[in-house]
């Protein structure tokens, strides 16, 4: 296996960070490696495409794409790429995210794009390590222990609340 990144972390812009913080924190607590960027589908669109068509050649197996506002970074990538793309909604100051969540989400037949939440960027992040663990038992071990972990808090909080 590569030791490059095998997810490509993007966003549209770098205001876009503080959301997609949150994507990159997973993929460490799983220690997948991965890359941050900007990558914007208005303001560097040839740089959009050259991405997108170079990330599976350089071992990239996931690309998780966040952007606000008439987000189309993501849909972009994702008909220039045969990789996975996960679309992050980033909530700006108007409209509360609906207008990134349905300029993701709403794609044409044909060319998916697996979108998260508004401002679900964690869920980003866990959703690349699944699709890896599809191919890498470690990893979906790693998943498997993630989730006994969550339903164990759960149970905690139960019991807590019961004394
Ligand atoms: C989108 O425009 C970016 O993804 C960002 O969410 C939004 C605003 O970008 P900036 O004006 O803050 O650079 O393309």
């Amino acid at each position: 296996m590569s030791a490059g990144p095998r997810v490509g972390l993007i966003m549209g812009s770098d205001s876009d960070w503080p959301t997609m913080e949150a994507a990159a924190e997973a993929l460490a607590e799983f220690g997948v490696p991965f890359e941050v960027g900007v990558v914007s589908a208005h303001r560097t669109p040839q740089r959009m495409l050259d991405y997108a068509k170079d990330a599976a050649g350089r071992g990239i197996s996931v690309i998780i794409a966040g952007a606000g506002g008439a987000a189309h970074l993501p849909g972009m990538v994702a008909s220039a790429t045969p990789l996975p793309v996960i679309g992050v909604p980033v909530p700006l100051k108007y409209l509360d995210g609906m207008d990134s969540l349905l300029s993701i989400v709403q794609m044409p037949a044909g060319v998916p794009v697996a979108t998260v939440s508004i401002g679900g960027a964690r869920n980003a992040g866990l959703l690349a390590v699944r699709i890896l663990g599809a191919s890498d038992p470690s990893l979906q071990t790693a998943m498997t222990s993630f989730q006994a972990g969550l339903e164990q808090m759960v149970l905690d909080k139960d019991e807590n609340l019961r004394r």
